[in-house]
């Protein structure tokens, strides 16, 4: 139960003066209208209360005078009416609310929402704070989101498989169906909605012969039951397309975005789509990327495959998220321009302003693949003219796959936080991500789920911390990482101040860790291929996929430097241009992404490169001991099945910590023959 439910727990509140507080709001609820979300929002807020405190309210359909507690839209109750003169509606977005305490009659709650959809954050913005505790008898809370697009990516496979997928098979999709428990479903949307995501797709970006058929009337009635679903959460549904599907499943001879025929024949099929589904999402596109097909193969760019389903969607609304991981996988290391790290810049950055208004383009954090470190991609700041969205990856493909602990919250608020300089100081990610920066239409986040059918949806139990600050994050890119690790373990293994000091301190510091023992200063790769599991320093480095570490008998890393390397640093805004292309200035824990330097060269923090290399993997195996030892101090402070799940998988990660620590140490003794400075074993 505590493991399917997450940071939706609901405990039993044993305070009794707050027990008393809460549950003089929680009498009488009455609802402003109807709406599948505001039933939503009313459910939850019962549900919610009710396990609380222990009381379950009443709830009218109509505003009633003696209601203790009102939810609904600004166009459904005046704030006026309840005596509050100031009106935050105004400078809210759609997707805002206002929580606020009224002195009418016993006091009064009201949940006000902009649209329903923020109706219902408004509840989840109560439950939180009565999980948390705090006091809500004067509440003036204004909130709204500062990402108009925040999205979840499945790439969930038909058959229910899930690629890169960590936690068992898909919630979607099984033996070539849909599957059947929509209830998973509905506690899976209610999750969702409970951080603010509002947007998911559900299938895979790598669309199968069978899903390419899901924007077909074979399964169009069935993604339509998914979008009902979802709809009372306030989460839209989008779908994964293949590019070549007039071909595939149209019967045309090609898919040239240019044709006639082929433009016909999407506007048909989207129309058809809306007929099923009314506010359809739109589609996300994964072109000419890892051999799917694309423009261009019909010799056309990247701006006139994404208008030509731009322009089936725009008369009902629709968005095309086109993805900007785009290289040659086929490449090899001949010139310089066929660094990987160039690719997505190369390609889409001469294209700003080319793309229609209903098109945004969704670009990975980095350059390279979701690493444990890569530096930001310079595609952020680059395109003014162009709707962008973030790709981040919750799912653990390269940072320990749910088995090892690798809480990304601090690496994602270092990546929002990140200044592109695009507008001068100050130009950070979060701003152009967000919109602010350049104005645009349509922008965000979004990010690879990392959930399955095991019972606790994450594999790894404090996985799930992933997926809340995600969404959290998504809300607000302000929020300090302190604050969501606090939150999220409190509302999931509640108060004890030793599990929540404990559990925050490993969440905390689990990136730092995974990164010590992996692939180092930020060279990244170095796993097996194909899964991506362990470490093979080899793996890929001689193989054509564009992800080298270049490690011979005198140094490591890859040149991309415009003066010897590839001139990547150049897709930089100065001064981050100059402070990359320097062996001076560049930051170490980026210096092997780009810098080929001898083993003995001298970082910042006056180790030498093969001695940081020894240090921090013996160190990296040494904290994941202590990780594991800190856990052991939690039993029967945390029911038995989290907290074996846990243990068990830390027991996991330190086996694959040791490997990783033995496997590089001595790849990298036996390349430069230099010693350890401290003499320990490096190989078995
Ligand atoms: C890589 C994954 C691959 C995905 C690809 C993508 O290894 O499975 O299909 O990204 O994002 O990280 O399209």
């Amino acid at each position: 139960k505590e493991s399917y439910a997450c940071w939706l727990q609901y405990k039993e509140i044993d305070d009794a003066s707050l027990v008393e507080r809460y549950a003089s709001y929680g009498q009488r609820v009455a609802v402003g209208g109807v709406s599948p979300v505001l039933q939503s929002a009313a459910n939850e807020c019962v549900r919610g209360m009710t396990s609380m405190i222990g009381v379950e309210p009443t709830v009218s359909d109509r505003i009633t005078r003696d209601a203790t507690l009102i939810i609904g839209t600004k166009d459904q109750v005046s704030l006026e009416d309840y005596g509050i003169r100031t009106n935050p509606f105004p400078h809210l977005p759609d997707d805002g609310y206002v929580i606020q305490t009224a002195n009418v009659g016993g006091g009064v709650l009201l949940l006000l929402g902009k649209t329903d959809r923020g109706a219902l954050y408004a509840v989840h913005h109560l439950l939180r704070l009565m999980q948390l505790r705090k006091p809500v008898d004067e509440l003036a809370i204004a909130e709204g989101s500062r990402n108009n697009v925040r999205m979840i990516n499945h790439w969930d496979n038909m058959d229910g498989s899930v690629e890169r997928g960590y936690a068992g098979q898909s919630i979607f999709f099984e033996n070539g169906k849909f599957a059947d428990n929509l209830e998973r479903l509905e506690d899976y949307a209610r999750l969702l909605s409970s951080v603010g995501i509002n947007a998911i797709s559900v299938n895979n970006v790598n669309v199968g012969k069978v899903e390419t058929r899901l924007i077909t009337e074979d399964w169009l009635p069935e993604v339509a039951r998914v979008a009902d679903l979802f709809r009372a959460y306030g989460i839209q549904i989008f779908l994964s397309i293949n590019y070549a599907s007039p071909v595939e499943i149209g019967g045309l001879s090609t898919a040239d975005p240019l044709d006639p025929a082929v433009r016909e024949w999407w506007s048909e099929r989207v129309a058809n789509i809306y007929r099923f589904i009314p506010d359809f999402g739109g589609f996300l596109v994964k072109a000419d990327s890892e051999h799917r097909p694309g423009p261009f193969t019909y010799g056309r760019n990247h701006a006139e495959g994404a208008n030509m389903l731009g322009e089936a969607l725009r008369p009902f609304g629709g968005l095309v998220i086109w993805r900007c991981f785009v290289y040659d996988c086929q490449q090899d290391w001949r010139d310089r321009s066929t660094d990987r790290a160039r690719a997505a810049y190369d390609h889409f950055k001469p294209l700003d302003g080319a793309f229609l208004d209903n098109v945004i383009l969704q670009v990975k954090n980095g350059p390279m693949d979701f690493q444990v470190r890569e530096p930001v991609s310079p595609l952020f700041g680059a395109m003014p003219q162009t709707n962008q969205v973030i790709e981040l990856q919750i799912t653990q493909e390269y940072t320990g796959q749910q088995k090892d602990l690798c809480y990304l919250v601090p690496q994602w608020k270092e990546i929002l936080d990140f200044d592109t300089y695009a507008r001068g100081k100050g130009s950070t990610v979060k701003s152009v991500v967000d919109g602010s920066l350049f104005n645009y239409a349509h922008s965000g986040m979004a990010a690879v789920s990392n959930v399955g059918r095991d019972l606790n949806w994450t594999g790894h139990t404090l996985a799930q911390a992933n997926l809340y600050g995600y969404g959290r994050l998504a809300w607000n890119p302000e929020m300090r990482i302190e604050d969501v690790t606090d939150e999220w373990v409190r509302l999931t293994f509640g108060h004890d101040s030793s599990v929540v000091e404990q559990i925050s301190k490993m969440l905390r510091e689990s990136w730092r860790i995974y990164e010590n023992y992996t692939a180092p200063l930020g060279v990244g790769w170095m796993v097996n291929p194909g899964h991506h599991y362990g470490p093979n320093v080899d793996g890929y480095e001689y193989s054509v996929w564009g992800t080298y570490h270049f490690a011979d008998r005198d140094g490591v890393g890859v040149d991309r430097t415009v003066q010897t390397g590839t001139g990547f640093t150049a897709q930089y805004f100065s001064p981050n241009a100059e402070m990359y292309e320097s062996l001076e200035t560049c930051p170490d824990e980026l210096l092997l992404f780009f810098h080929h330097v001898p083993y003995t060269h001298r970082l910042k923090s006056g180790e030498t490169v093969i001695q940081h290399i020894y240090n921090t993997h013996f160190e990296g195996v040494e904290q994941v001991q202590a990780l594991r030892e800190g856990w052991r101090k939690l039993k029967g402070k945390i029911d038995a099945l989290r907290f074996h799940n846990v243990e068990e998988r830390l027991e996991a990660q330190l086996a694959n910590a040791r490997e990783w620590r033995d496997q590089i140490n001595t790849y990298f003794y036996r390349k430069s023959g230099i010693p350890d400075e401290k003499n320990r074993t490096i190989y078995k």
